[in-house]
């Protein structure tokens, strides 16, 4: 029984199923569709983060990302550096 668990746990950690958390915060100076685009580039591409999706209309972000990889405070720091500003 206990080699089952095993086997699957690792299954699981071969898979790179890490879990990813998924959280919409607040995001302010978002404008138009071009600050929209430069925002998700920017942290689609960052490490850790898996996908990034502002709604203009509501000026919120949806974040998921690996917790284990990258804070919040970081994603942040990102978002500040190009004229955003992030609500946590
Ligand atoms: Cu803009």
């Amino acid at each position: 029984m206990l080699w089952i668990v095993n086997v699957n746990l690792n299954l699981i950690l071969i898979g790179g199923k890490i879990p990813m958390k998924k959280e919409t915060y607040p995001i302010i100076g978002v404008e138009c569709a071009s600050c929209v685009r430069k925002i998700e580039t920017l942290l689609i591409n960052a490490d850790g983060i898996k996908n990034a999706s502002v709604n203009l209309a509501s000026e919120k972000i949806t974040l998921e990302y690996d917790e284990s990889k990258i804070s919040i405070e970081e994603i942040s720091k990102i978002i500040k550096k190009i004229g955003y500003e992030l609500v946590t």
